[in-house]
């Protein structure tokens, strides 16, 4: 039994195209997935706006509302809560340079609606938080835009949405890099500057990726423990990426099972999870991946995760703490990596 509540996307199932070649699965629709996710041990669901609305561009306000409130009644028919939506600023023609920080005023303003109507989304799936991508915000060309203007574009654009929905909660998912060149809040500490400059910080946090953070070149377990030891971490999406190239979203802790451990460990000892919050798992399989194996990736890292917390629950702290009294660490990172391995 694990003491966490789980979350994941419909796009963490999908039909296995990339940038180099078609899809290699079928597409599989919500509610298939739904019923799926719930039996495999998911409690909520995370959206992208048009993954819960997909016609949205085409819809008043008022049909947009009416449609999500379609897809509320088919979460409680599965028993799923919807954990968050976010604003998808990367398909549009309108976000070819960017929401909201485009160079184009038009391009600002169809980001900023469809900010308005992420919020309008949540609160019909009876959900308070917002997650912000930021796919495009950057530069391509690093002379485009002032970096400067960039910043305080984004944060105009969160103060905006704060303002429009007195009690939402808006929650970056930082990215140093791709698809953009050069991104403008690259990692937690970027989120943590952002926050404190809106209008009202405490509703302002972060969503941690795994992947993101090694894309950066930093330590995952780390930025959590940034974000946690400023009461920022508002959800995370655990996943696995090998070193420093394309975004891989790989099944959690199969790259590196230490620094797996290592965010487990951090989540656990700062009782993540008792405001409510989900481990997200935001994991992709693979190319190769047959049609009846949609889900393994997903089985394979909720399985990963709960072997880890059996890890973390076996630990014995005394021992630990007195190796750290002594400062032997060679004894530390040998204890760690025993019980890592099973022989202890
Ligand atoms: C992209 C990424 C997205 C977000 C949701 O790298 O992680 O899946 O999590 O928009
Ligand atoms: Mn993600």
């Amino acid at each position: 039994m694990s003491a966490f509540k789980f979350s994941v996307g419909p796009w963490n199932v999908h039909a296995g195209a990339d940038s180099y070649g078609p899809a290699t699965r079928n597409e599989i629709d919500l509610e298939t997935k739904f019923a799926k996710f719930a039996e495999i041990g998911f409690s909520a669901v995370q959206f992208h706006d048009d993954d819960a609305v997909p016609d949205m561009n085409n819809m008043t306000d008022e049909e947009i509302k009416e449609y999500a409130r379609g897809v509320k009644k088919l979460l409680d028919k599965y028993g799923l809560a919807a954990e968050f939506v976010a604003p998808r600023l990367w398909m549009d023609p309108h976000t070819a340079d960017g929401g909201f920080m485009s160079s184009r005023k038009e391009d600002r303003d169809y980001a900023m609606w469809r900010a308005y109507r992420s919020i309008d989304i949540a609160r019909e799936l009876g959900c308070d938080l917002i997650v912000l991508w930021l796919a495009r915000e950057g530069t391509l060309c690093a002379e485009s835009k002032s970096p400067v203007w960039a910043t305080k574009q984004l944060v105009e654009a969160i103060n905006k949405m704060l303002e429009y929905d007195s009690t939402i909660r808006i929650c970056i998912e930082p990215k140093p890099n791709e698809p953009i060149d050069r991104s403008i809040c690259g990692t937690i500490g970027h989120v943590m500057a952002i926050s404190a400059a809106t209008i009202d910080p405490k509703r302002v946090g972060g969503n941690l990726e795994s992947a993101h953070a090694i894309l950066a070149g930093l330590d995952p377990a780390h930025e959590i423990g940034f974000a946690l030891a400023f009461d920022k971490l508002f959800t995370v999406h655990l996943n696995d990426q090998n070193s420093i190239r394309y975004d891989q979203d790989k099944s959690f802790g199969v790259e590196n099972i230490r620094a797996a451990f290592n965010q487990v460990k951090v989540l656990v000892e700062n009782n993540y999870g008792s405001k409510g919050e989900y481990v997200g798992l935001d994991v992709k399989a693979m190319r190769t991946t047959s049609d009846e194996d949609s889900y393994e990736h997903l089985k394979n890292s909720l399985d990963i995760f709960k072997a880890l917390e059996e890890k973390v629950a076996r630990y014995d702290y005394e021992y630990a703490n007195k190796l750290i009294e002594e400062r032997k660490f060679e004894q530390l990172e040998m204890y760690t990596m025993n019980l890592i391995m099973g022989l202890v």
